[in-house]
This record gives structure tokens, C-alpha cells and sequence, in this order.
């Protein structure tokens, strides 16, 4: 069952007399792609939501000189839109987790009984530009959620922390991926440990350094947490974004930020080649960005036990690069595919198979890819085409190098033959 929306009440022995009141959650990195859809939908749930963000997304926009193709609204604006059509009230904070005054004040005053936490730099190009994006991205992933451990250990330890991990924390090993953890057997010995880590780009590692901080902080100090390994989300439109235009999240399309899916659509609803790097075996997880939400609810409202440090990978279907450029292609009559030598380091072809019960059990009920959510997206692309930077479209942060740039510059469509033209 999608899009519920009846209120949840939840009892909490020794809170607000009676014990009965409103779940009260936070979500960090509300002003995001999927923070503030999930804000929205778990406000519309019946749950008392605070949103934090210190709009570090929009800052990355102005350095590259692109921006979201769907136009959206100031955080103060959006949240003022959703008490106008909802008439429920969204609470905001703006400020860093890198400051941990900020943090403990946020926590400290809004009580909430859990924390979902989007607020982290998510690219990974914009974490290989160069050392200084590196830098940027392991000290504001990692001290961010330093911070939110301590303050959720200090202010009150029976918070549950949901947090956004990623897929992309175990790569492409030749085995199944696990959820989690593995039974290992090592010279007649048997135990459970976290499946083997092989991220593929810096931003990956901070996901990884993240994973091992939170789940130290679980055994040290009795913290429950949910690690939510995500793969990678395609789509823009939600029950609750669609209600009002000022309601709309982002939708990117640049090579920084733009996910593959997202950036398919764009370049077919552009007429420009969808961009293969490499051969396009690369096989990841992938979801509807109404699926982030729906997995975010049943995390919060199966919470983690005490001292649990639990992971749940949190994607629908598997894909390789080259599929999807295929079906994107197809929905759009014939988009032609071009492959372009892969920027990023990373197999071109591999074994991938990868575990996704646990938040089945839990009872998502999957928004599978299908013809018409492609269809439905090309249409909104083509509609906001008028805001398309065509040179942002182009990958310039080369990952065997040290050193890129991010400016955009003028680019000249790659070469293809008729050849390269599916179906
Ligand atoms: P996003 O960049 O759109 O949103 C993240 C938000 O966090 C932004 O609004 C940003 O301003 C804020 N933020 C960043 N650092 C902050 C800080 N130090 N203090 C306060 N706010 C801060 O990203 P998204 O696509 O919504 O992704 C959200 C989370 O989900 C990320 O942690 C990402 O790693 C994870 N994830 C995303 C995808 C995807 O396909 N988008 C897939 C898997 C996992
Ligand atoms: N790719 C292309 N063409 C493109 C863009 C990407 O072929 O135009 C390929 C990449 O080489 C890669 C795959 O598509 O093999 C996925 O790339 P992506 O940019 O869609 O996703 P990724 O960089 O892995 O990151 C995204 C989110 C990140 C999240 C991750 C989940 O930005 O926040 O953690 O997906 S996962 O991939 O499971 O690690």
C-alpha cells in the first residue's frame, strides 16, 4: 500500500502524561532531492516533522553554474506552501552538522524521537574534482554525523538514527552481496561480520567511514540505527510535490550530479545522445525516488533496538547502464546511444548480485520501472527544457586524475554512427 496517509499515533511510556503523542522526527538534508519529499510525505503520514539543511546543495549549483531542470522554490517558501495545502506545520533550522553547537541545539530542542539523515555531499564526481572537493566531502560527511552521534548519545540515546548510506559502499565484488553482514567461516572458526567494503570513489569511502563511526557508536554506547545502503534513485514526482509547483524537488541533470536514469531522460527529452560511459555492463540497484520514502517510513516505524546497528540495502531492481539507456531510448522513440570513454574508475562488465528482502519483509510494495513512469518523465523533461545547459551535460572530472574542473565550458556533441542507434 502506497501513498498512505493516515495519521500514526505511537506510544512512548514516560513521555507527555499520558504517554500518547505525535512521532516527532527529523530530517536532515530536508531542502535536498529526497529530503524534502520524504519531509513532506512523512509530515502528511501524521508525523510532527523538523527539517534541517544549510543549503550547501544550491552552493554546488552556483560554483558549476547549472541547476535543477524542474525550478524550485526557496526552503522558507516551500514550507509555507505545504501549511497553505496541507495545513500541517513543517518546523525548519537552518545551519551545518559540521557545527556541533548547531547540532546539539537541533536536537536538543526539537526532541525528536528519530532522526532520518539525507544532509551529506552525495556526488560522487564532485568528490573526485579535486583534493579540496575531496577534503570537502570526507569532513562534511564524516563530522556531520560525528556530531549527530554525539549529540544523540548526550541529549538522548533512544533516538532511532535512520541514515542514507549507499550500494556503493560494497562495489562490484564477484560473490552476492549480503545486507550487512556475512557468515564468514575462517580456518574452522564461524562468525557474522560486515560484509567486505570496496567503495569506488571518495564520496563512497565517506559513506563507509560513516557506516563503521555509527555502528561503533551502536556498541560503545547503546545507539540504535538504521544503515539504509541506497542505490541510485530515478524519478521526480511524488503525491505530495505534485500538489503545488512550489512543492516540486530537483531535478538534475549535469554530469556531477545528474544520476544516470535522471540524466537518460533529460538527454533523450533534449535530443542529445544519452551519454554510455565505458561499455555500460556497470550493473547497480536502482529505485523510485517513491520508494525512498516508503522505506524511509517502514525504517522509522520499525525501529532498531537498542545497541542495533542494522543495515538494510535499500533499492528494487537491478540494471546495467546499457539497459537503461535502452529503455529510455525505446520510450523516446529512438534516442540514439553513444559510448564515450568512461571518466570514473570502475568494472565496465562484472558479476553483481545483490540481497534486498529485509524492507520487503517490512512490506514496501515496489514501484517498478515501467513504460509509463519513462513516459511520465519525459514529458516533464521536455517541459522545462528551456532551462537546459547543454555544456553541463558533458563529464569533465577525469577520476585517474587528481585534478579537474568544473566549469562549464561549450562542447561539441560526441560522434556516433547510425550503428548505435537502438532498435
Ligand atoms: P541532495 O544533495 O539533493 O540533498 C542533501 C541535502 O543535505 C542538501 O539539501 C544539502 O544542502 C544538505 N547538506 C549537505 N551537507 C550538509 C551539512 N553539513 N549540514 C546541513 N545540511 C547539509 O542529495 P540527495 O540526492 O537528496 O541525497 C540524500 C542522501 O541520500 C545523501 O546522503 C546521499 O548520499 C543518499 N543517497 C542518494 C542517492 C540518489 O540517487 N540521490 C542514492 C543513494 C543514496
Ligand atoms: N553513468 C553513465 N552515464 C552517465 C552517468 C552515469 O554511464 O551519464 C554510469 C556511471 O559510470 C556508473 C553508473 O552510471 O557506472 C551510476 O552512476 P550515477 O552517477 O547514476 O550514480 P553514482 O555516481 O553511483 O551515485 C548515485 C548518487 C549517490 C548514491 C549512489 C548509489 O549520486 O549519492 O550513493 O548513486 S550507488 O550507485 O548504489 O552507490
Amino acid at each position: 500500500m502506497q501513498g498512505k496517509t493516515e495519521t500514526v499515533t505511537y506510544v512512548k511510556s514516560g513521555c507527555h502524561g499520558n504517554g500518547r503523542y505525535q512521532v516527532r522526527i527529523l530530517v536532515l538534508g530536508g531542502d535536498g532531492y529526497l529530503g524534502w519529499p520524504t519531509a513532506l510525505h512523512l509530515s502528511r503520514s501524521g508525523y510532527d516533522v523538523g527539517v534541517a539543511d544549510n543549503f550547501a546543495r544550491r552552493g554546488y549549483d552556483l560554483e558549476m553554474g547549472v541547476g535543477s531542470l524542474v525550478p524550485i522554490s526557496s526552503l522558507h517558501r516551500r514550507v509555507e506552501c505545504w501549511e497553505d495545502v496541507s495545513g500541517r506545520r513543517i518546523d525548519m533550522f537552518i545551519g551545518d552538522l559540521t557545527e556541533e553547537t548547531f547540532v546539539y541545539d537541533l536536537v536538543g530542542s526539537f526532541r525528536p524521537d528519530a532522526i532520518v539523515h539525507f544532509a551529506e555531499q552525495r556526488s560522487a564526481p564532485y568528490s573526485m574534482v579535486d583534493r579540496k572537493h575531496a577534503v570537502y566531502t570526507q569532513v562534511n560527511n564524516v563530522v556531520g554525523t560525528l556530531n549527530l552521534l554525539y549529540a544523540i548519545a548526550e541529549v538522548d540515546p533512544s533516538i532511532h538514527l535512520v541514515k542514507l548510506g549507499t550500494m556503493g559502499e560494497y562495489g562490484t565484488p564477484n560473490i552476492d552481496i549480503e545486507e550487512g553482514y556475512i557468515e564468514i567461516t575462517h580456518r574452522g572458526r564461524t562468525d557474522v561480520l560486515p560484509f567486505p567494503k570496496q567503495p569506488g570513489s571518495i564520496y563512497h569511502l565517506s559513506k563507509v567511514h560513516d557506516s563503521h563511526n555509527i555502528a561503533f557508536a551502536c556498541r560503545a554506547w547503546g545507539l540504535r540505527s538504521t544503515d539504509l545502503n541506497q542505490g541510485v534513485v530515478y524519478g521526480q514526482s511524488t503525491p505530495e510535490t505534485t500538489l503545488h509547483p512550489d512543492l516540486a524537488t530537483r531535478f538534475d541533470y549535469d554530469a556531477v550530479f545528474g544520476t544516470v536514469l535522471n540524466r537518460f531522460v533529460i538527454e533523450a527529452a533534449a535530443d542529445e545522445p544519452l551519454l554510455v560511459y565505458g561499455k555500460g555492463g556497470q550493473t547497480r540497484g536502482f529505485l523510485d525516488i517513491r520508494d525512498t520514502l516508503a522505506c524511509v517510513e517502514l525504517a522509522v516505524r520499525h525501529p532498531a533496538k537498542a545497541g542495533e546497528f542494522r543495515v538494510f540495502n535499500q533499492f528494487t531492481e537491478s540494471f546495467s547502464v546499457m539497459e537503461l539507456a535502452q529503455r529510455v531510448s525505446i520510450a523516446a522513440g529512438g534516442a540514439t546511444i553513444v559510448h564515450i570513454d568512461d571518466p570514473r574508475v570502475e568494472a565496465e562488465e562484472h558479476y553483481y548480485r545483490a540481497a534486498h528482502t529485509k524492507l520487503l519483509d517490512l512490506g514496501l510494495m515496489p514501484y517498478l520501472l515501467g513504460e509509463e513512469l519513462l513516459s511520465d518523465l519525459l514529458s516533464m523533461a521536455r517541459s522545462h527544457l528551456d532551462r537546459l545547459e547543454r555544456s553541463a551535460l558533458e563529464p569533465k572530472i577525469q577520476w585517474r586524475s587528481t585534478a579537474s574542473s568544473i566549469t562549464r565550458r561549450q562542447w561539441t556533441r560526441p560522434e556516433h554512427s547510425p550503428a548505435e542507434r537502438p532498435l
